[in-house]
């Protein structure tokens, strides 16, 4: 028989209903179902005075189950089971702890008290996964903390902490242990007065009497959102907390919950949502492998990237030990990172004093026997083979035994550097992406030789971190940049058959990303892509041409575009274009008028049509790990859930039609579509089925 989701115990005149749905009391059919059952038999029982909702486990709860959205709901319904709580005819008190989240939050808010421990955390991320707190959480915050800090935290999805929430009246007391604080709290409380959350109107007011302050506050929550749904519904319904009577305001709420439960956004946030979690599971590995504890690291570089990287491991607690080879450029390097958490204090992002705090976890030395003791070693020096195995060979020499030793190359074989060492499964890739302490995708790059416990260590050390690991094959470019160079190629092509940069980069930002890849090459600096090309041999007639006239981007004021006075705004360049068209006709080629769906296009396919062949190889473990790849590396939007998704909601039939055509046109059999695109397009499947056959036979 299954275990009992809620318990209840009655004691002393005190119920207290306990829900215990492990990993994180997600509020399940089963658990909505024993909640009512719990409640309906506290309120009854004449001796009860006080009921008190709590949690087992590690958390208070998380919210609503996700894994039920899209699926026909089932009664009762988490609004019923609120309902219940907000009309129970004796006091309800919420114990939180852990991350009291959306539904979770909400059915807290449903209660008449709320008591948290004081590293509680709580919010209604919902807009995280495209849509609105749609069990009243639009209805009740802004009662209790104000329509301004409501807006705000809705439409952020970030965490309030028990301290703020107990300032701004979220939470009514902070106690050492959730249940017992619940019921010495429930000895300040009128047992016969309950206080329902939907009758108060305080907070309220002073927006029903001039909205001014919510519409600033929304406006400003909103500002950098483009093209996304859920926020704007966001606003709009906390906006009904004080211009529609409650009850119209909780309907409101729950049609546009509806609306966009079944939209395409949620459906791809919420993909990414589970794709997140999935891609840290690796086939094959021991179940319970331990990662090995990492209680030191070095990096080797103290460049722009070995400081970012190393900054890593400090933000994690970790003490990191940064390796030059001169006093200098060491000294440089550690000078970098103490301006960079400056900046970060300077801006709020961290609290007064945390320069001092993380600087105090950095050694630099230029001493290499020093890293004896390091757990991990990151080599984070140039793109140069010979180099990169002269140093793991030293690192071999002085690297202790079973410490995991990691490449950040983002092109070179990862292969050839473990054999420079006789631990090659020691060895594997930590790819970072530029600004390392910034950006949250970590390739993982597997070697044929690298160890499940390196592995295992690695994507460890990557959570601890705050990022986003994912697992990958050994090849050049690993997923990211491989696919990213199907996309540079088309755009030197659009350009020379008849596109300009603003107008690729205006389809590309009208998708959802942040930056259209000229704006974002110019930024990057279009000097590190003319050096690549010419240690390869390659040519880019554009980029190059630009490069040779010293347009390097935003660094010397002009690209694809002119900065002027340091403005970091590309503003389109008449010179650029005229550049472009002698280009063209000096290769002969005449240029037309392209339409934004043909850049859309060739802007997309080319690198999902790549995607597919790098899971015929074997390179990612399954689409959803390349869609978390494109998300949190690339700025591909989330609410478009990655390139495998995208090709899905598309139709392989019509990208293999497409990806066969512009092979005709362009002459580029590269673009011929893959294999697996074609079969599975013919077999009338999508990415989404990619697998499954073997995992069906495995099951
Ligand atoms: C909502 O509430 C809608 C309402 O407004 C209206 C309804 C009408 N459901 O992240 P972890 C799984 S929307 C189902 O690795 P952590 C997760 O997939 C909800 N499953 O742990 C993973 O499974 P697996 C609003 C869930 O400690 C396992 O639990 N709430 C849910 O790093 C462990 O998760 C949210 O958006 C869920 N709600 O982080 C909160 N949550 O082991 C979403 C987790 O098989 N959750 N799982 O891979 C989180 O943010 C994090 O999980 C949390 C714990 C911070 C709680």
């Amino acid at each position: 028989m299954s275990q009992p989701v809620v318990d209840l115990d009655m004691t002393n005149g005190i119920a207290v209903i306990a829900i215990d749905s492990p990993p994180v009391n997600a509020l399940g059919h089963a658990v909505r179902s024993a909640l009512l059952d719990a409640l309906t038999r506290a309120e009854a029982d004449p001796a009860t005075k006080i009921i008190i909702l709590a949690c087992k486990g590690r958390t208070f709860s998380a919210g609503a189950d996700i894994t039920e959205f899209g699926k026909p709901p089932r009664d009762p319904g988490l609004h019923e089971v609120i309902e219940r709580f907000d009309q129970c005819s004796k006091p309800t008190i919420a114990a939180l702890f852990g991350t009291t989240l959306g539904g979770g939050l909400e059915l807290a808010m449903g209660c008449h008290y709320r008591v948290a421990t004081d590293t509680a955390r709580m919010g209604l991320p919902e807009v995280k996964l495209g849509l609105l707190p749609g069990a009243g959480g639009t209805q009740r915050l802004p009662r209790l903390i104000g329509p301004e800090k409501a807006v705000a935290a809705i439409v952020s999805g970030k965490m309030i902490s028990a301290k703020s929430a107990l300032a701004d009246g979220l939470i009514d007391a902070i106690v050492t242990d959730p249940v017992q604080g619940a019921i010495d709290f429930a000895h300040t409380i009128d047992p016969k007065v309950t206080v329902r959350v939907r009758d108060r109107a305080d907070k309220i007011a002073p927006a029903q009497a001039d909205p001014a302050g919510f519409e600033q506050a929304a406006a400003e929550a909103t500002r950098r959102l483009r093209g996304v749904e859920a926020p704007a519904a966001c606003v709009n319904s906390v906006r009904n907390a004080f211009t529609l009577p409650f009850e119209q305001g909780l309907a409101a709420e729950r049609d546009m919950f509806m609306h966009l439960v079944m939209g395409d956004q949620s459906r791809a946030q919420r993909h990414i949502f589970f794709a997140e979690r999935e891609a840290q599971k690796i086939p094959g590995m021991e179940p319970g492998l331990k990662p090995a504890p990492v209680k030191s690291a070095a990096v080797i570089g103290a460049g722009t990237m070995g400081g970012g990287i190393a900054m890593n491991f400090a933000n994690a607690g970790i003490p990191v030990t940064l390796v030059e080879t001169d006093e200098a450029a060491l000294q440089r390097g550690l000078d970098r990172v103490r301006d960079t958490y400056d900046i970060s204090v300077k801006r709020g992002a961290l609290p007064a004093g945390a320069t001092a705090q993380r600087m105090a976890l950095f050694a630099g030395t230029t001493d290499w026997s020093r890293i004896a003791e390091a757990d991990m070693v990151i080599e984070a020096v140039f793109e140069e083979m010979d180099l990169k195995k002269q140093i793991f060979g030293r690192l071999d020499a002085v690297a202790k035994s079973g410490a995991v030793i990691a490449t950040n190359t983002s092109t070179l074989d990862v292969d050839a550097i473990a054999h420079s060492t006789k631990r090659p499964s020691d060895v594997l890739g930590m790819h970072f992406f530029s600004p390392a302490n910034v950006m949250k995708l970590l390739e993982i790059v597997r070697g044929e030789a690298s160890s499940h416990q390196s592995i295992a260590t690695a994507i460890a050390v990557g959570k601890a971190m705050g990022k986003v690991p994912v697992v990958v094959g050994n090849c050049d470019g690993f997923v990211g940049n491989r696919m990213l160079a199907r996309r540079t190629t088309e755009c030197e092509r659009l350009l020379l058959e008849g596109a300009l940069p603003q107008q690729v980069d205006a389809v590309v930002l009208n998708f959802g990303f942040p930056m259209g890849p000229f704006a974002m090459g110019d930024l990057a600096g279009l000097d590190v892509g003319w050096r690549i090309r010419k240690h390869r041999g390659v040519t880019a007639p554009i980029s190059d041409v630009l490069c040779e006239q010293g347009r390097f981007g935003q660094k010397t004021g002009r690209g694809y575009y002119i900065y002027e006075n340091g403005s970091r705004t590309p503003t389109p360049d008449p010179e650029v274009a005229a550049l472009i068209e002698a280009t063209a006709a000096r290769l002969g080629i005449t240029r037309r008028a392209i339409s934004d769906q043909e850049i859309l296009e060739r802007m997309t396919y080319p690198m999902i049509n790549e995607a597919a062949r790098i899971l015929e190889e074997g390179i990612a473990i399954r689409p959803s790990d390349i869609d978390v790849v494109w998300v949190y590396g690339y700025g591909w939007p989330v609410w478009r859930g990655g390139p495998c998704f995208h090709a899905d909601l598309v139709g392989l039939p019509t990208i293999v039609e497409r990806l066969a055509h512009y092979a005709n046109t362009t002459g580029d059999v590269g673009l011929q579509p893959s294999d697996l695109l074609t079969q599975l397009a013919a077999e009338g499947k999508g990415f989404a089925d990619f697998g499954k056959g073997a995992k069906a036979a495995a099951a």
